[in-house]
């Protein structure tokens, strides 16, 4: 008898503290599911917002890039003034400081109405010559552009220097976009023929370049 009364509490103990785990697991399985439900929810709702706000962050890259402009030297042709390098390479989406040393200089009046007397594309719509910014030059006292034409980019660079230097160093910023192919060119008639448009103006290697961005 002792037996029998011993087993029956001691079964019934059992019974009750497995439902009491059963429960705590049940409870404690909810409670996760309620958590995670209600994270999910939150980052659903201000998930894409943070990111946003995340990427805004970030500045865009910023290189620099070096270009001269030079005329009669050994292995050129006579008097076509030349882009050197006559390739460029930038990143995509970033932000491209261009410093251009302007060795051939010397006025060449551009075509009446010509849109490239202005600064177009370029940060702040200035470029620099010796640091003096500037937004544009009268027509007939510019030496070279330096233009991008499927980038709506241009920059007139100035015929003279201060005190009479032999070159001048412009420089200006601009943004590229996605990747790509573009050519880099001069728009003033500083070449051949009767429309000075002619020869360099017309030739890879000297008043056109490649920009690739990539
Ligand atoms: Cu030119």
């Amino acid at each position: 008898m002792l037996q029998t009364q011993r087993t029956i509490p001691h079964s019934q103990g059992k019974k009750s503290s497995v439902f009491i785990n059963v429960g705590l697991f049940l409870g404690i399985l909810f409670c996760v599911a309620l958590i995670s439900s209600v994270s999910f929810a939150l980052s659903a709702t201000f998930g894409r917002h943070t990111t946003t706000q995340t990427a805004a962050a970030i500045p865009p890259k910023h290189v620099q890039a070096s270009l001269n402009i030079i005329i009669n030297q050994p292995g050129m042709k006579k008097d076509w003034p030349a882009y050197r390098p006559s390739e460029l390479v930038v990143p995509a989406n970033s932000l491209v400081t261009v410093t251009i040393k302007d060795s051939d200089l010397g006025d060449t009046l551009l075509p009446k109405n010509a849109p490239f007397a202005s600064a177009q594309g370029v940060v702040g719509g200035l470029a620099y010559a010796d640091g003096q910014p500037y937004s544009s030059l009268a027509p007939d006292k510019i030496a070279h552009t330096f233009t991008i034409s499927q980038l709506n980019i241009n920059v007139p660079l100035p015929g003279d220097a201060k005190n009479g230097a032999t070159s001048d160093t412009i420089t200006f910023t601009f943004h590229t976009g996605k990747a790509g192919t573009y050519l880099f060119q001069c728009f003033d008639p500083c070449g051949q023929g009767s429309s000075g448009f002619e020869g360099s103006m017309s030739t890879k290697g000297y008043m056109v370049g490649t920009l690739i961005v990539q």
